[in-house]
């Protein structure tokens, strides 16, 4: 019996940089990667001095890296401010007058703000901030859509070195509870509504039933986007428009210590309480910016789209802070990629000639689903390069995104990263790296992965095991709020010294990186233990198959048995027959082993709203247990409820 994850889907495809995108590149072969990153690796005081001496710092750092594992100091004895690098840094340059963020209201307003209009909003928020008693060190709730204001409250709370906390907009007032009590918050910044496929999100109505209890917070600033009806509580709560009336625009930036806590995002832990992840200034701020500068080859010229939620990690460091630090054009999205039709992706790249597109192997296969004539209405040559990141991308949908939004021309970064690591850790650089569908391919510089097996030891190529990284890095999480504990055990301890991240993966004989899936989603079949990713790909390969999740339940036999929830296509008949077509299929592709014992159709399956599929709810709905965990994070209850009755 042994317990690596085996590995069973091969693929052959491999697609080199072009030329003309090489050329232009900062990175522009392969050999220059491998030189880099070898400096890197040996020599990561210089390597990361270097990328840290391009940003402004108010005092220099006295040392790179403190590292007491697993506690590190980044920078130390720097003195910087984030908003300072994202704004001030930019005012003396020809950047001044350049767009910093590009707004467009799911309702279809747009809104453009240039580096010195941002700057002076985010001085006159931050005061603000100020003015109600909120300073260096208070931890603030922002609860707001993506909309401008949510990139100023951020900025803002940077600025003078409190500690932001965002959540998202759409989750519920218990969710929003949650993370007041664990934060501590003294503060919340909120919107009246906001839109959401046409309807309002009642946002003010959520916090007030979060406050209904006494809690921490002493005073909520309300921005008015949707203009519902609200109620304002005297003593409590005030208009952001009103509260700008009493400031003015001079707010100098704050020096803050490189370490100085920059924000709390949490995440969902697959049990209880929600895990308060924290991230501290210096080092994620070199962390975005150069992860940003190389990985998406950003140009002054461009316009980056990364349609994440602000309330999502990947909202923090590819919409926010990493194009801004770049000095980059940052567009943001407020609403559905489906309203008020399918193509609204496809329409604001075409109007806004969107040079960068980064999004999530969700959206990727919504699209599919929905079919290829909403994409073929558009004009997309103005895309350059496309960047994917949550969850495996499956390689059909790799292949579908490259042809048809990246016309075959467009490199495609599969990003890996987590909230944890702040910034991309096992990325292709797209002038450097030649890419293969479905894989994160090689590591970042600076960062030193290994897959492993139960007892640390690296495993050989294409076996599968348990993916670790060997040494901290800039942009790592610094601790679980107010959990040291929990952040030992959690990530350091199962191989002492290695920071463990919970996903499995393998690496083939390229050294190539491929994710397959959440360790704890990993099945065991009479005795193999099969990653999920491919299994789903092998579906999700079929003609046919829009999305799937593969999950395990008790099986007397093989000790686990395996359940396909699979989505088809829009216009396909979901038969029995297809049931059948399906296990075959994955039969031929993979083997035996990995043959559905069940496949059941669904309309849809549980997401997070960063669009993760949610295997634990799956898995107890397999094995006809009620839904007992945590589901706060899930995007649409109704889908739940739906997958239940589909049993009876
Ligand atoms: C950025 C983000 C982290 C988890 C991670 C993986 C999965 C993310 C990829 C991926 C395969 C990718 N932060 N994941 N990116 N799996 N390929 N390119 O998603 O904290 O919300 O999630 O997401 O399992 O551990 S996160």
């Amino acid at each position: 019996m042994h317990d690596n994850i085996e590995s069973h889907l091969k693929e052959k495809r491999v697609f080199k940089p072009a030329k003309n995108f090489a050329q232009k590149a900062r990175i522009k072969n392969l050999a220059q990667y491998q030189r880099m990153y070898r400096e890197s690796i040996k020599r990561p005081d210089k390597f990361w001095s270097r990328e840290a001496k391009e940003l402004s710092w108010q005092k220099p750092w006295r040392k790179v890296l403190e590292w007491k594992a697993p506690f590190a100091k980044w920078f130390a004895g720097g003195k910087l401010n984030l908003s300072e690098n994202c704004l001030d840094r930019h005012l003396t340059t020809h950047r001044r007058n350049k767009a910093a963020i590009l707004w467009e209201g799911e309702p279809g307003e747009k809104r453009t703000l240039t580096y010195q209009q941002l700057h002076r909003e985010v001085c006159r928020f931050a005061n603000v901030l100020k003015r109600n008693k909120i300073g260096k060190g208070d931890r603030v709730i922002i609860y707001l859509p993506t909309i401008p204001e949510a990139a100023i409250a951020m900025l803002a709370c940077a600025r003078i070195g409190a500690v932001h906390s965002v959540v998202f907009g759409g989750f519920s007032a218990d969710s929003i509870r949650d993370r007041i009590h664990d934060s501590g918050a003294i503060a919340l910044i909120t919107a009246d509504g906001s839109y959401r496929r046409g309807g309002i999100v009642p946002l003010k109505k959520n916090v007030d039933d979060a406050l209904r209890v006494g809690t921490s917070v002493k005073r909520v600033i309300v921005f008015q986007r949707a203009h519902n009806q609200i109620h304002m509580e005297e003593g409590r709560d005030v208009w952001w428009h009103r509260e700008l009336e009493y400031v003015d625009d001079d707010c100098p930036p704050t020096a803050l210590d490189s370490e100085h806590p920059l924000y709390i995002l949490y995440t969902s832990g697959s049990t209880g309480k929600p895990k308060g992840i924290l991230h501290t200034t210096g080092g994620y701020l070199v962390g975005i910016y150069s992860t940003t500068k190389y990985v998406f080859d950003i140009r002054d010229e461009d316009i980056f789209w990364c349609t994440a939620d602000i309330g999502w990690v990947t909202g923090h460091s590819y919409v926010v802070y990493g194009p801004l630090a770049n000095g980059a054009t940052t567009f943001m999205y407020e609403g559905a990629p489906n309203w008020p039709e399918p193509d609204r992706f496809w329409r604001i790249i075409e109007q806004n000639r969107v040079n960068i597109l980064y999004t999530a192997p969700t959206a990727i296969r919504a699209f599919i689903r929905w079919g290829d004539q909403w994409v073929k209405k558009h004009d997309l040559s103005s895309l350059r390069l496309l960047g994917t990141v949550g969850e495996p991308i499956n390689p059909e949908a790799w292949m579908w995104y490259h042809k048809n939004i990246g016309g075959g021309r467009c490199p495609v970064v599969d990003t890996w990263w987590q909230t944890e690591t702040g910034a991309i850790l096992i990325t292709p650089l797209p002038g450097a790296i030649p890419t293969k569908p479905g894989s994160a391919t090689l590591p970042f510089f600076g960062v030193d992965p290994a897959v492993v097996d139960p007892n640390g030891k690296e495993v050989g190529a294409n076996v599968g095991g348990k993916l670790i990284i060997r040494r901290p890095w800039p942009s790592m999480l610094r601790t679980i709020y107010g959990d040291k504990q929990r952040y030992q055990k959690q990530y350091w301890s199962e191989y002492k010294g290695n920071y463990l991240t919970g996903d499995g993966a393998r690496r083939d004989q390229d050294g190539y990186f491929w994710i397959v899936g959440r360790i704890d989603d990993v099945l065991n079949v009479a005795g193999h233990r099969l990653g999920t990713s491919e299994i789903e790909s092998a579906l999700v390969s079929h003609a046919k198959v829009a999305e799937a999740a593969v999950v395990g339940r008790p099986d007397e036999l093989k000790g686990q048995g395996v359940v396909a929830f699979v989505t088809v296509k829009t216009g396909v008949d979901a038969s029995n027959d297809l049931k059948a077509e399906l296990r075959e299929h994955v039969g031929t592709h993979i083997g035996a082993i990995a043959k559905p014992d069940e496949v059941r159709f669904a309309e849809a399956l549980p997401k997070t709203r960063s669009g993760k599929i949610m295997r634990r709810l799956l898995k107890e709905i397999a094995s006809g247990a009620k839904v007992t965990g945590d589901t706060t994070t899930l995007e649409d209850f109704s889908v739940l409820a739906k997958l239940s009755e589909s049993d009876e």
